[in-house]
């Protein structure tokens, strides 16, 4: 029966194609999380939308499980790495840098967010477009992996109507502290 196993594969090669080269007009969001046990997408993943060839991403994840995790790596087709970022103040300048790894202990949430923890998108390959869906790939400490789809966007909660904040428009090394009241 070695033909129709062929046939089987070369199917599934063929759709698992389309689903990747065909992104017409995606209308359905695809599957935002296959999440491990006890973890929970709260709304969805976002990347924003940029110029440049860098980018972050955010998410919200919760942890109601009795496990704890601890993500340590991610992956995306769209970028050479990507790479786990805080932003911190640093005499008194919000700057981002490298972090070993995101804790989610159990019952705990963690906040991905412009200002605080992102996923870091490094030599973007080509231009995202607004509303696309990307595929992400968290790698944890125990070495398994989870998929994720995060949508491109301009801004969180983007598609609402008024954008708020032009003023970023202008410099993206500028990675969007906003104007710091560092008063006190
Ligand atoms: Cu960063």
């Amino acid at each position: 029966m070695k033909g129709s196993k062929w046939f089987l594969g070369g199917l599934l090669a063929a759709s698992l194609l389309a689903g990747g080269v065909a992104a017409p007009v995606l209308a359905d969001a695809p599957q935002i999380c296959e999440c491990r046990d006890g973890l929970e997408m709260e709304g969805t993943p976002w990347i924003r939308l940029m110029p440049g060839d860098m980018t972050g991403g955010y998410f919200v994840l919760r942890n109601s499980g009795d496990q704890d995790y601890r993500i340590v790596a991610a992956e995306a087709p769209i970028a050479k790495v990507v790479e786990l970022h805080e932003h911190a103040h640093v005499d008194g300048v919000m700057r981002m840098r490298q972090v070993d790894g995101l804790e989610l202990p159990a019952g705990e949430t963690l906040v991905l967010e412009p200002g605080g923890l992102h996923l870091m998108f490094i030599g973007l390959h080509e231009p995202l477009t607004a509303g696309d869906w990307i595929p992400v790939l968290l790698e944890f400490a125990d070495g398994e992996t989870m998929a994720i789809h995060a949508r491109v966007q301009r801004s969180e909660g983007a598609g609402e109507g008024h954008p708020r904040g032009h003023h970023m428009d202008g410099d993206a090394r500028d990675m969007g502290h906003g104007a710091g009241h560092d008063g006190h």
